[in-house]
């Protein structure tokens, strides 16, 4: 009887092993590929998986969720605004009203919600991966190189591997990660007013939650910008611990990118 048999170490390994192979075969060349599963990255995934893509989201933390853990300060809850209190309840993220247009949830459930919902709407989310470059061709970003972010904290000299998205996404939060690699080594213009990375500005929540919408496009062929790396781009202010921006910038980028694929059918 199944009950009865003996566990086997070997199996459990292959079992995983398998798996693993299976995820990374399946997402070598994918629709999308987006660069940090902080709140906006997961919820770009969701919405592009939702439509039919294939995404893959890598994200270079043990955990996802960025900078949403933490609430404010460490103080675990978020703030969101009245207009993205719909895409807290798509996720089924439980949000209350502190006044008639702040609400606030649990900063744990959103972020659990928001993953769980990534992942069960068929985006593979890759943990404890760094995209360190990117793939280019001399019109456009065409896909992203990946390394273990172990390799990456312990300094190893190991070359990394590749993969190819029709179109690639900077969430990266504060860093904007991708941004500076295509910058630094992409020959080309980035689509800002300078033809630089503008950087991130101090706190002013209202403007700034209104820039990050603004700011959710494409700057560089190929390659899209959302969340926080979206203002940190083209030179809009932070915000503080409002989440709001994050989520509607998350499903901003989706729509764009969705409209794009479309056109290319
Ligand atoms: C793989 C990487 C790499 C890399 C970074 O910071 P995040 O939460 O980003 P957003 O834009 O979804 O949300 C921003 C929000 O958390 C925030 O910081 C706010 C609202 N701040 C306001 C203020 O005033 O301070 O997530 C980005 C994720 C993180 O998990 C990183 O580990 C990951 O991207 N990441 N993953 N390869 N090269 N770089």
């Amino acid at each position: 009887m199944a009950n009865n048999v003996e566990l086997n170490e070997i199996m459990i390994t292959r079992a995983i092993i398998d798996r693993y192979m299976e995820k990374l075969h399946q997402n070598l060349e994918v629709d999308v590929a987006i660069v940090g599963a902080g709140p906006a990255g997961l919820v770009a995934g969701t919405y592009l998986s939702r439509a039919g893509y294939k995404v893959s989201i890598y994200e270079r933390k043990l955990s996802v969720g960025g900078g949403m853990w933490g609430g404010g300060m460490l103080f675990n809850d978020i703030v969101v605004q009245e207009e993205a209190k719909r895409i807290l309840e798509d996720f089924g993220v439980r949000g209350r009203h502190f006044t008639e247009t702040y609400f606030t949830a649990d900063s744990i459930e959103a972020v659990s919600m928001l993953a769980a919902r990534a992942i069960q709407s068929g985006v593979t989310i890759f943990n404890c991966v760094s995209v360190e470059d990117v793939v280019m061709r001399p019109e456009r970003v065409i896909g992203l190189v990946i390394n273990w972010t172990a390799v990456e904290m312990a300094g190893l000299h190991v070359d990394p591997l590749a993969i190819r998205a029709k179109y690639v996404v900077d969430a990266t939060g504060h860093d904007t990660e991708v941004v500076k690699v295509v910058h630094r080594k992409v020959p080309g213009r980035l689509m800002t007013p300078s033809g630089n990375i503008e950087g991130e500005k101090s706190m002013w929540s209202d403007r700034a939650e209104k820039l990050t919408l603004e700011n959710t496009r494409e700057v560089f062929p190929g390659l899209f910008v959302a969340g926080m790396a979206a203002n940190a781009t083209f030179g809009g202010p932070r915000m503080g611990p409002i989440f709001g921006g994050m989520l509607l910038s998350g499903e901003k980028v989706a729509i764009h990118i969705i409209e794009r694929l479309k056109g290319e059918q």
